[in-house]
């Protein structure tokens, strides 16, 4: 075809394009971080699609989940951004990345393995990066949760119920031990989650709780 043909359009002939409606009322953005293979992408995978695999595959990049519930009579369609571990505060991404990954977040999940004591350990750490770096909202709600409970035993060098409890009840977060392997707490912390963000009273007027996720993926990841 040359270059110089000029599709013809006549009038009449170009369909409107379909107005988009949403099928809930309210969008709350959640992110899960923490150190790689404390199994965010399996509880994102529990939650949303009732799943688990035994592989470990990277997240490359962005993964996310989405799934509905009511709240009075509303629906809530909750995202869960699922990231890279190198994607928040390790070396080679771009901090803006950090910025357009938290834009809009109004919860986020910090996961520790309670079979690693590191991993807990670097929370503190990479809730600071989300703070300062990701510049998320004051009030964004934050769950500690500590994965792979089906492990857990007395004694040992593992991560203390207590102790992880006490750390998130002194910074007001919410807390939770859970098992993406058979499913124990998983649905429980979402919807705390859920109705947290829908309690908050500062997330009214000052941020709109519904936006097209269309719109945010075109003017946040060019
Ligand atoms: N026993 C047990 N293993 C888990 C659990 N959750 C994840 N895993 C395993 O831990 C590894 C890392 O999980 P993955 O979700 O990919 O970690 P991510 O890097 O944090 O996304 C995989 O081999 C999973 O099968 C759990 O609740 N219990
Ligand atoms: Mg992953």
């Amino acid at each position: 075809m040359s270059n110089t043909e000029e599709p013809t359009v006549e009038a009449g002939q170009v369909e409107e394009e379909e107005e988009w409606v949403p099928d809930y009322d309210f969008c709350y953005k959640t992110i899960i971080t923490g150190d790689p293979s404390t199994g965010k992408s399996q509880i994102s995978a529990r939650w949303s699609r009732d799943e688990f695999s035994e592989d470990y595959t990277t997240t490359v990049g962005v993964e996310f989940a989405t799934k509905k519930s009511e709240i009075d009579s509303k629906v809530i369609s909750q995202q869960l951004w699922d990231t890279s571990p190198h994607m928040i505060g390790e070396e080679g991404i771009p901090v803006p990345l950090i910025h357009r990954y938290c834009f809009n977040v109004f919860g986020a999940f910090l996961v520790y393995d309670i079979t690693k004591p590191d991993t807990f350990k670097n929370i503190p750490e990479r809730l600071d990066v989300l703070r300062t770096k990701g510049d998320i909202h004051p009030k964004t709600k934050i769950i500690i949760m500590g994965n792979k409970s089906d492990l857990k035993k007395d004694g040992g060098d593992q991560v203390d119920t207590a102790e992880a409890k006490a750390y998130a009840d002194e910074n007001g977060f919410f807390f939770a031990e859970v098992s993406a392997l058979d499913g124990s707490g998983i649905q429980d912390a979402f919807k705390t989650m859920v109705q947290a963000i829908w309690d908050e009273p500062e997330f009214d007027g000052s941020k709109s709780k519904t936006y097209e996720l269309r719109d945010e993926i075109e003017s946040q990841w060019p």
